[in-house]
């Protein structure tokens, strides 16, 4: 062969891909492969493996269709090494490139590997910058470059300022301000419509992938059975139009609440495609603003939505490739405890960690407070340590990547890189699951207490956890409230509390 072998990995999937680009189809082709390695460097959800092998068997259909050469190698091939590194050498050594094409990953891990095979292949490896963001790495660099706080807030302002979005010709936000929280997070009320999911059926390529998944990875956390994501570049545009339709108009003002048997409400569950590859980022945002200057939906819910895309998707990156490796390893706190099982098994009589753990099962799905302030505010509530919550996360959801979990777990949920990522930690009692769901009237825990038998354990936790980290939260002015409560507190109330936080965690191995 006398052209370049271009490599398209699982999350990759975007025509528009750097690595893809100027491709000839006379002399090129194109590598992707299932690979036992990256099925398992964490135990994946088998709705994320099967949506991500569906995805790319179809985008390898797509190329194929387009005349260009795909070399595809399934899991179940016999001669499957079972690695990425594996694959490609053995590609390199059947076709004989004069080059191979990557594109850069979205995981440190498969990083450090593509180091690696610019040292080791015979034929040079060109990485190419991943394009489909906003904010390029070296620019996140130069943004952060001197400054002492890196709030995600004055880059997203900054974002929205480059890309000229829900801007003013005059270079103000539009509605003057930018943000609108203020009218967001409300409980949701009574009787109110919630749109249905969008769903696709599984086609033949799909259902042969689910087979495929239930025999080898049957094992794993979560199940099969509702396998309903869209996995093609076509089905992710309609999801996306469904959203707009359907949801967007009240995305802001419910953003935060939670319900029984309501696994999405109005959240666009959109980041499976997009981080695959399969939705532009800039589309999303595209048609999110589009929505409110059409007068589709209000400044709050498009401006709340383009936020967490916009703002947050780019800036955990930036974070991410900024700090890595070293990120990964620090522990602000010192968390220390193992993961309780019933993370993995679902089985607690904690009504909203049953709710949520029990949704991600079936739906390798959680919205971002269910992931935040529950079985988040949980881990860090209880002190785990935060490689093992991460490595959860990592595992559970069908967006689960690397470079945009750790951050969310590592910073903004454990607080475990010292306030970096979020100026305090979302630590907060049972109350705030109370205000923001309906969880607490079906638990067999009592929300308005944080001693005895019956008390809910997010109460006497969080008691608990002021107290010891009090060393290194009590001088942060954004925990100045929580300290006045605890302090208004009669010392024999505080070693109760202690007590009771204390047999909890020895007694949670076994359940709770
Ligand atoms: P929506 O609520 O509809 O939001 C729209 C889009 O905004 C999302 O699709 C996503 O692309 C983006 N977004 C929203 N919040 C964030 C955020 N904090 N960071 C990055 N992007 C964001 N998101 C992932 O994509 N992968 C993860 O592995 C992941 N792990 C998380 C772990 C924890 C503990 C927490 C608190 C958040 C995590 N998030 C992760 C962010 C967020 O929870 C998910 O992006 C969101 O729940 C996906 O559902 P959605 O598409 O319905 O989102
Ligand atoms: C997540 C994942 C899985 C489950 N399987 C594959 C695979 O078999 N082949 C592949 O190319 N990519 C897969 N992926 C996505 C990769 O893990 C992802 O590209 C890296 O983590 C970099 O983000
Ligand atoms: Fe969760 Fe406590 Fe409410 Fe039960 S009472 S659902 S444990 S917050």
């Amino acid at each position: 062969m006398t052209g370049c072998l271009r490599l398209a990995l699982g999350d990759q999937l975007s025509a528009s891909l750097a690595g893809l680009r100027g491709l000839d189809p006379a002399c090129d082709r194109v590598l992707m492969a299932e690979v036992m390695a990256e099925a398992t460097y964490v135990p994946h959800h088998p709705q994320k493996i099967a949506f991500l092998f569906s995805a790319m068997r179809h985008f390898a259909a797509d190329l194929a269709a387009r005349g260009i050469a795909v070399d595809y190698v399934r899991l179940d091939d016999p001669d499957n090494t079972g690695t990425l590194g594996g694959e490609l050498a053995r590609a390199v050594d059947r076709w004989q490139p004069e080059r191979v094409i990557v594109t850069f990953p979205g995981e440190w891990r498969v990083w450090k590997q593509m180091r690696q095979w610019q040292r080791e292949l015979p034929v040079p490896v060109e990485v190419r910058e991943d394009d489909r963001f906003f904010c390029p790495i070296a620019r996140f660099r130069a943004w952060a470059e001197g400054r002492r706080q890196l709030r995600m807030e004055f880059f997203y302002r900054e974002m929205r300022r480059t890309h000229a979005i829900l801007m003013d010709p005059d270079g103000k936000p539009l509605g003057g301000q930018w943000n609108f929280d203020a009218q967001n997070r409300k409980p949701l009320p009574k009787g109110l419509r919630i749109p249905e999911p969008f769903r696709e059926p599984p086609d033949t390529i799909t259902r042969d992938v689910l087979a495929l998944v239930a025999d080898r990875f049957g094992g794993h956390f979560g199940t099969l059975e509702s396998f309903a994501y869209a996995v093609t570049a076509e089905g992710a545009r309609q999801a996306l139009n469904h959203f707009i339709l359907h949801a967007l108009p009240w995305f802001g003002d419910y953003q935060d609440a939670m319900a029984t048997g309501q696994e999405t409400l109005f959240h666009s569950v959109l980041s499976p495609y997009i981080n695959a590859g399969l939705l532009d980022p800039r589309a999303v945002v595209a048609a999110a603003a589009d929505a409110f200057h059409r007068g589709h939906a209000p400044l709050n819910a498009a401006e709340g939505f383009i936020r967490q895309i916009l703002g947050w998707r780019e800036y955990v990156r930036g974070i991410y490739w900024l700090k890595m490796p070293a990120y990964a390893d620090t522990n602000a706190l010192g968390a220390q405890r193992a993961l309780p099982d019933f993370y993995w098994t679902g089985r607690t009589s904690m009504n909203c960690m049953a709710q949520v753990i029990g949704q991600t099962r079936r739906h390798a799905y959680a919205h971002h407070i269910q992931r935040l302030m529950v079985t988040g505010n949980f881990a860090l509530l209880l002190g785990v340590e935060p490689a093992q919550i991460e490595q959860w996360y990592l595992a559970v959801y069908a967006d689960a990547y690397d470079w945009v979990e750790l951050p969310n777990v590592h910073g903004m949920v454990m607080h475990a890189d010292g306030g970096l990522l979020g100026s305090k930690p979302y630590a907060a009692s049972g109350r705030y699951i109370q205000r923001m769901s309906d969880y607490c009237s079906h638990c067999h825990f009592d929300v308005t207490t944080a001693e005895g038998e019956r008390a809910c354990p997010f109460n006497f936790l969080y008691w608990n956890f002021l107290m010891e980290n009090a060393a290194l939260l009590r001088a942060n002015p954004r925990m100045g409230l929580a300290y006045k409560g605890l302090d208004a507190m009669a010392p024999a109330r505080r070693d109760a509390i202690r007590q009771q936080a204390e047999r909890f965690r020895s007694g949670i191995a076994g359940g709770y």
